[in-house]
């Protein structure tokens, strides 16, 4: 049950806001009493939503008088999850609608259950930019995000006899209390047409004339900052058509003409990442990007405008843009074009405008997630971008060959293309790329990765040749995750008891005061309450289990937890190879032996994308496996696998408090940083993982000897790779391999490409080495056995990983970017 986190939530002497929430019922939704938990939820956000305004409005006031410089964090993602639970307990508003609705019969956490999650991104790279929001408001930073407000979302996932099924988010028909549509707000956009060069004023300028042209409608999703005044923003837009309806077309007969504007430019905000794997979708995806940063670039310019004129020279003062990922890549094309081509400025003045406010975030070593555009579908669709691409590479590579000149001939025109903004596609000669992000890089003041490793493999590897040239524009900066919600509202037990223990709930504010934890580590009296509320927190889940799969789990069970998208580099396979290990092993024992085993319930949970065909038969495998192990009469107290559909952040708010161990398996040197393992580790769950990623700084703050650590290092991966066709396989690995291609659980025709990747090296070359990582993977899994085995043992290590973890909070990340990068100050209203 979820009761009051902290000691802000204490009941309020004044009355509870029940009138109020009956009368948004009554005026808004025409209900008189006899409500359900819907009605419940939308009378509270409704009510809870004016708070919010009136905070948000005094935030913004006060930021128009003060004018201090601000952060605008462009990103194509914002994976916001649900709002009415964060937003009433950032304000403190937890204690008086709490009571409010136990006056009308409900309980919070019910009736928060009835929001639909706002699920405007795919994993990782889009919830960090929701916990950066939290974190800038928090920390009374002036900065907004920057989006698009997808109409349908991540869609949703479905299993069908254990396959997935794709089915759309539609999040939006019940309306959003938490968004404010601006209708003074919006800004054309244009695409296509061509480009001509006039003379005005004696001056030659470029005149774009897009063929296509489409309105962006702002939408401002206040962001309530904790312990503070500061409500700050997340503006996203939606497209619309220039005009609403083309009646002479209509009036003609025509109805489909005259609905197709309409339906073109709703296209744009439609879907979050449409499937790019047709040249449409490409397109589209593009056009979605150019969408929002043509529109937020507009909207950042005309406010400052309206203060500072045209003293475009003070803009890097005002304002400064960080680039989540090449995505809005784009931004330094667009602010060139609105300096030069509309404010009228010099290309000189304006490139060390635009080099001085932008700055980027690498968050993939992937090459296939690294963003290159045909040139030709950028010609085509921005054509004025096009020939200001040009012009940039044009000065880039002529500076770079000043740059390099005690390098001579074929070598000195080799390091120059391999640095080109614009390249060959090395798949296909005829084809030219735009690389967006060397354009990033060039036109940034700063670039970073997103751990200590990752930010060293930018640096050595992805981006070596800039590096060289530019050492000082590379930083790292480790991601975090708001403590407000992945622990203090997630897990309100845990927070009381942390509070309690550390006497004060300062640490909601400064997570580095969880280190006071360390003390009661091994105090057996304080482990027994920890322990309670892991098993509380465990018998929630068990209920979800129940609800998604009817069975009744063993809750003495080590509760062993992988929820992230599906992906091989992520190896969920790896897991599911060990799981049916253990299956056999349980399988092969007397019931004596068994009896001394450590019962597991395992949980898979993750998104396949809709055309990552391995990543579907991963999770078919995780269910054919789970439908298997989990009837078996001999086994099913000591084993079960469950794959939880539609993995989000609402249902990652039910797990990771419940989770005992975690899993970070990702071949050493894929995982850029890893976020859930920073959740993982405040809510005191236990980590398996490989040396990757964030693991490193988290297994170095918790005590690199508490976590589960196997596999090969990141160095080791390339010759590894090279050598992978004569490593000589496990037996075990080898029985495995037969075992799932023999049919031992279905579908062996379906499994025979998951086998081949890994296997058979004619066919796949197991490119993210889980044949090199098995034998260590399965050594860690006996040594979590044995742990588990010691409670007390367990339950230290489990406090060690809370106290640990102050170093993940995502304040500490905005402090960093703020100081190093944005240099924007903390500008606090009066409460
Ligand atoms: O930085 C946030 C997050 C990291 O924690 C993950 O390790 C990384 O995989 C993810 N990157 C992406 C990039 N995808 N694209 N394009 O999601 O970023």
């Amino acid at each position: 049950e979820r009761t009051a986190p902290t000691t802000r939530g204490s009941t309020p002497a004044v009355p509870a806001p029940t009138a109020d929430i009956a009368n948004k019922l009554r005026y808004l939704f025409g209900r008189n009493g006899d409500y359900t938990s819907t009605d419940a939820y939308q009378g509270t956000a409704w009510s809870v939503r004016e708070k919010l305004i009136d905070s948000f409005n005094k935030t913004h006031e006060f930021w128009k008088k003060e004018d201090p410089k601000f952060i605008y964090y462009l990103s194509a993602e914002f994976l916001m999850g649900r709002s009415l639970t964060n937003t009433v307990f950032n304000l403190g508003l937890d204690g008086e609608y709490g009571a409010a609705l136990t006056e009308l019969g409900y309980r919070m956490e019910e009736v928060a259950d009835a929001e639909r999650d706002a699920a405007l991104g795919n994993g990782g790279l889009g919830r960090l930019a929701a916990c950066f929001l939290d974190s800038m408001a928090t920390l009374d930073l002036p900065g907004w995000g920057y989006g698009i407000r997808y109409k349908y979302g991540m869609f949703k996932q479905g299993l069908k006899n254990g396959y997935q099924v794709e089915m759309p988010d539609i999040w939006l028909t019940k309306g959003n209390p938490w968004e404010v549509r601006r209708d003074d707000v919006r800004f054309e956009v244009g695409f296509g047409g061509r480009v001509e060069r006039r003379k005005v004023n004696g001056k030659e300028v470029s005149v774009w004339s897009p063929s296509e042209r489409v309105i962006a409608q702002a939408y401002d999703n206040p962001i309530p900052g904790f312990n503070t005044p500061t409500t700050s923003n997340l503006r996203l837009w939606d497209a619309l058509p220039l005009s609403e309806f083309d009646l002479s077309a209509f009036n003609a007969g025509d109805y489909d003409r005259a609905m197709l504007e309409r339906e073109r430019a709703e296209a744009i905000s439609a879907v979050l990442y449409p499937n790019d794997s047709t040249p449409e979708g490409k397109e589209l995806r593009l056009k979605q990007q150019y969408f929002f940063v043509c529109a937020s670039l507009q909207d950042v310019l005309s406010r400052f405008k309206a203060v500072h004129g045209s003293s475009w020279d003070l803009l890097p003062e005002k304002a400064c843009f960080q680039l989540n990922d090449t995505h809005p890549t784009i931004a330094v094309a667009e602010l060139m074009r609105l300096l030069v081509d509309v404010e009228g400025l010099d290309w000189e003045a304006a490139w060390t405008i635009t080099t001085k406010c932008l700055n980027y975030t690498n968050h993939t070593v992937m090459p296939e997630a690294l963003e290159k555009w045909p040139v030709k579908v950028m010609a085509k669709m921005l054509p004025r971008h096009m020939e200001i691409i040009e012009v940039i590479n044009e000065g880039w590579t002529k500076w770079l060959s000043g740059h390099l000149k005690d390098v001579k001939g074929e070598e000195k025109a080799k390091r120059i293309a391999a640095m080109s903004i614009i390249h060959e596609n090395p798949w296909n000669k005829e084809e030219m790329l735009v690389n967006m992000a060397y354009l990033a890089v060039v036109g940034s003041s700063a670039v970073n990765g997103v751990a200590a490793i990752h930010s060293n493999i930018v640096k050595d590897e992805i981006l070596n040749d800039f590096y060289q040239i530019f050492p000082s524009k590379f930083q790292n900066k480790t991601n975090g995750v708001t403590p407000r919600r992945w622990l203090a509202w997630c897990n309100p037990e845990l927070s009381a008891l942390i509070t309690e223990a550390l006497g004060s709930d300062e640490w909601i504010n400064d997570t580095e005061k969880l280190a006071g934890l360390r003390a009661f580590a091994s105090d057996a009296a304080f482990q027994k309450r920890w322990a309670a509320v892991k098993a509380a927190k465990k018998a929630k889940l068990a209920a979800l289990i129940k609800k998604v799969h009817g069975d009744d789990v063993n809750q003495n069970a080590l509760f062993d937890i992988q929820i992230k998208r599906i992906h091989e580099y992520k190896r969920q396979y790896l897991n599911v190879l060990s799981i049916i290990w253990r299956y056999k092993q349980l399988k092969s024992m007397s019931p004596e032996e068994r009896k001394k085993a450590v019962p597991r319930v395992c949980v898979i949970g993750g998104k396949a994308a809709s055309a990552y065909d391995m990543a579907k038969r991963i999770i078919r495998l995780v269910t054919a496996v789970g439908d298997v192990i989990n009837k078996d009469p001999e086994t099913r107290d000591l084993l079960r696998l469950y794959f939880l559909p539609d993995y989000n952040v609402s249902l990652a708010e039910t797990i990771i408090p419940a989770a005992e161990l975690s899993q970070h398996i990702s071949t050493a040197g894929t995982e850029a940083s890893g976020t859930s393992n920073m959740k993982f580790q405040m809510n005191g769950c236990l980590i398996i993982g490989t040396w990757d990623g964030a693991n490193i700084e988290i297994a170095e703050e918790t005590g690199v000897d508490n976590v589960f650590v196997f596999g090969v290092r990141a160095e080791e991966i390339n010759r590894l790779r090279k050598e992978r066709k004569n490593f000589k396989t496990d037996p075990r690995w080898d029985e495995l391999m037969r075992d799932i291609e023999n049919g031992m659980f279905g579908d062996k025709d379906y499994f025979k490409p998951l086998v081949d990747s890994v296997n058979n090296m004619k066919v796949g070359n197991d490119w993210f080495l889980l044949a090199n990582d098995f034998a260590a993977y399965l050594d860690a899994q006996e040594e979590v056995d044995r742990t588990y085995k010691d409670q007390a043992e367990w339950l230290r290590r489990s406090i060690m990983y809370t106290a640990g973890s102050g170093k993940f909070s995502s304040d500490r990340t905005i402090r960093e970017y703020a100081e190093d990068i944005w240099h924007v100050k903390p500008c606090r209203p009066a409460a």
